[in-house]
């Protein structure tokens, strides 16, 4: 029986999403999109490509909930992206609004779905999505450490002059300023990162510009493009999200996930490890921080639970 994937929001990355659902032939996919036109223009054209790629997937578009019903997974982008200047954070009034929305839509139509939610700014966004749908918190995660990982890992790559796939990495905490790559957790074609620095292969001044410029990859491509924001890596970064559950390959990810103790964080949405398999999120992986890591950590949660807070004041309902 082939699975339904349900991508919410038409937009760059959600287009990007369908292209490479049909290419990868994971799922039948539905296009959602409020813009009218927008999701039924971007399926057929992606459908139009079949005989080329050879993917016998179906790709619909739509503006009505109906046709998204009973979805295996659920990719939500809906929203408004950055323009030059906005931090992720100033999206929040707008995009809360639209997450509502998105799940009253869903709620009915699709208990049982994997929720994947890319929408900024995004560990609050997410938080809110799994509290307006009431879905189990297993089921609703955040899409960010990936693509800030990738970037991490990618920026790397340049200055080692190494295949970006040999770079095992994850960054921790909030999709935003706060970030926290993990240096010390960092494996560079089978060797620590740290042992690269003590040997001279990278100046740690070096690694910390990569820090930096990760924190600032989304705004990096924002000033390039000034209209709109990154989407391939993202979208990139989701699939692999929804084939891990499609596909129970209980790959170990970063994402925003809920926290019930873990880290000593209870009741928030953070960007952590966890292994995603057909169960959905099966289980946060705990690693031993150092006194640094704890502290750059704990100060993005505290960004994070300051957004939220700016979301009760919004929407008391949260
Ligand atoms: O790592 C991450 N999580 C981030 C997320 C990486 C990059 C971009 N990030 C955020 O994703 C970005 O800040 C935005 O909040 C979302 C979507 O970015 P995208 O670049 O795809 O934005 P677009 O191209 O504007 O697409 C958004 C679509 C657009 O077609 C709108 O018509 C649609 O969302 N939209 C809606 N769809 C359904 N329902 C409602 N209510 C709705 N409102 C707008």
């Amino acid at each position: 029986m082939k699975k339904k994937i349900t991508l919410i929001g038409a937009g760059q990355i959600g287009g990007t999403l369908a292209h490479l659902a049909a290419l990868k032939k994971i799922g039948d996919v539905v296009l959602f999109d409020v813009a009218k036109g927008l999701a039924t223009g971007k399926a057929l054209d992606i459908a139009q490509s079949a005989p080329i790629e050879n993917f016998d997937i179906k790709i619909s578009g739509t503006d009505n909930y109906n046709d998204t019903k009973n979805s295996d997974v659920i990719i939500i982008t809906a929203g408004v992206p950055r323009k030059p200047g906005m931090t992720r954070d100033d999206l929040l009034g707008i995009n809360l609004k639209i997450i509502k929305e998105v799940a009253e839509g869903i709620k009915k139509t699709s208990p049982e779905a994997f929720v994947i939610c890319i929408t900024n700014p995004l560990d609050v966004i997410v938080m809110a999505l799994q509290k307006y749908t009431g879905f189990s918190k297993n089921k609703v995660v955040g899409m960010a450490g990936i693509l800030d990982s990738s970037r991490f890992k990618y920026f790397l790559s340049l200055e080692l002059k190494v295949n970006p796939y040999k770079i095992k990495s994850f960054v921790l905490g909030g999709h935003g300023d706060t970030m926290v790559s993990m240096v010390n957790h960092t494996i560079v074609d089978g060797k620590n990162l740290s042992d690269l620095i003590k040997s001279g292969n990278i100046s740690q001044s070096k690694v910390e510009e990569i820090v930096e410029r990760t924190k600032n990859g989304g705004a990096e491509i924002v000033k390039h493009l000034q209209k709109g924001s990154a989407f391939y890596a993202p979208a990139s970064s989701g699939i692999e999200m929804a084939e891990s559950y499609l596909k129970d390959q209980k790959k170990e990810l970063p994402c925003a996930a809920y926290l019930q103790g873990e880290y000593g964080v209870k009741d928030l949405y953070v960007g952590v490890p966890v292994i995603i398999g057909k169960k959905g999120v099966e289980k946060v992986v705990q690693i031993n921080l150092d006194e640094n890591e704890k502290k750059l950590f704990q100060n993005s949660i505290k960004a994070v639970k300051e957004l939220f807070d700016a979301a009760k004041k919004i929407d008391p309902s949260l």
